[in-house]
């Protein structure tokens, strides 16, 4: 029987993490949770997103996870410590793995950083990017509007290439050489935002950074899936299960997808 990686978050947008580690890892189970009914989590207070990402955690633990993945930047900035001081399995947030990749990207250390409210608030990016490196300058930007532009499906629409542009207005007048984006979402605005901030300027993917650092992770705690045998994924939410297939199914390219409805707290 294989072990699945529990993956986390305020809703879809943590598939983008998912999409990355299937690709990296194509033998692996996952289990995902997303917290629709709830979403978003960017505008909540941060305790009240600690609470919530606690209820998740214990609900992946429950169905026997190997390793927690915390695919959400709000839910990782707020609860990402409480919950590793607290489990004895690995947990990852995306936040560590975005910042090492941005420290080694940048050339003259200046790191910009997008995300939610929560997230910038809680300047849990600055801290992560201090703490690996004391002589890093961070230039934070929260960007409540992107969000709304990616679940409206206006993310590739002269609408969001105009809000990413005013959005990002701050940051064109700051030294930075690399952004970081710092919310699920913003993958999808990737080619906009580059082409916005230039050719000067690196943007990383934290999923896509945290997908490497799952394979590392696994691999030092020898839980990785060596078998090639029968992959059963799972996915739950809080809300619409017609919804939610639809935009996963979309999404990961999966044809009969099936997800299981749960309640939470
Ligand atoms: N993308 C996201 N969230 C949504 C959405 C979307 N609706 C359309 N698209 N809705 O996140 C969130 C609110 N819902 C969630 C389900 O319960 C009810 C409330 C980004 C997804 C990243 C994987 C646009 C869309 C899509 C399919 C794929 C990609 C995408 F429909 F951006
Ligand atoms: N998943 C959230 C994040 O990465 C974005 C959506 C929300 O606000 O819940 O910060």
């Amino acid at each position: 029987m294989k072990q699945a990686i529990g993956f986390i978050d305020s809703g879809v947008g943590g598939l983008t993490v998912v999409k990355e580690v299937l690709k990296q890892l194509p033998h692996e189970q996952i289990y995902y949770l997303g917290d629709t009914a709830r979403c978003p989590y960017g505008p909540r207070d941060i305790e009240e997103v600690k609470e919530f990402t606690w209820q998740m955690t214990n609900f992946l633990v429950e169905q026997g996870v190997k390793m927690i993945v915390i695919a959400c930047n709000t839910a990782t900035a707020a609860a990402l410590k409480d919950i590793r001081a607290n489990l004895n399995i690995p947990i990852i947030g995306v936040i560590q793995p975005g910042s090492r990749a941005a420290l080694k990207e940048t050339r003259n250390n200046h790191i910009g950083v997008i995300g939610t409210v929560g997230t910038v608030q809680s300047l849990a990016y600055p801290n992560a990017l201090r703490g690996l490196n004391q002589y890093v300058e961070v230039d934070s930007l929260a960007c409540p509007k992107f969000v709304p532009i990616v679940e409206s499906f206006e993310y590739k629409s002269p609408i969001a290439k105009k809000i990413v542009a005013e959005s990002l207005l701050p940051l064109k007048s700051t030294k930075i050489d690399t952004l970081i984006l710092g919310c699920t979402h913003y993958p999808l605005l990737k080619p906009i935002i580059e082409n916005v901030m230039g050719d000067d300027v690196t943007v990383i993917n934290s999923g896509e950074e945290t997908a490497s650092e799952v394979s590392a992770l696994l691999d030092y705690h020898d839980l990785l899936e060596k078998q090639v045998g029968k992959i059963n994924h799972r996915f739950f939410t809080t809300g619409s299960v017609d919804i939610f297939k639809d935009i996963a199914s979309d999404w990961l390219d999966f044809k009969d997808m099936v997800v299981e409805h749960i309640h939470l707290g």
